[in-house]
């Protein structure tokens, strides 16, 4: 599994070299998102593998400022069926295609503590 991420984190640096990559690769491991930092572009569907490395349940939910507020204090346990909001059991690997507008997003998970332990990340995608 690990040898097969490294695989597939390479070739997205590749393309991110010739142009913003439409595939994006997410390692969750000791409760943190790898990277944190992502740039796409707008307008164009971007494919996210998501893989949960860790013994423990995450999420992971990208939204604007006033999603995440409504997660924040939202009592759903479970996600799954909407592309923004992906719920990763122990050692699962999820995959999940959005299209944005132009603007940064932030992907956090809403487990308790884990956003204050540093599970969130910044998506910039670019008009
Ligand atoms: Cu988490």
């Amino acid at each position: 599994m690990a040898l097969a991420l490294a695989a597939f984190a390479a070739s997205a640096c590749a393309t991110a070299e010739a142009a913003t990559p439409t595939q994006v690769g997410i390692r969750i491991h000791y409760s943190r998102f790898e990277p944190n930092r992502i740039e796409v572009r707008a307008g164009v569907p971007i494919t996210f593998t998501i893989v949960n490395e860790d013994p423990i349940d995450h999420e992971w939910l990208i939204g604007d400022a006033s999603f995440h507020e409504r997660h924040r204090t939202g009592t759903e346990t479970a996600h799954g069926d909407r592309p923004d909001e992906v719920s990763l059991p122990p050692r699962t690997t999820k995959t999940t295609t959005l299209t944005f507008a132009p603007g940064t997003y932030t992907f956090i998970c809403h487990f308790p503590g884990h956003e204050a332990y540093g599970m969130v990340g910044v998506l910039v995608a670019k008009g």
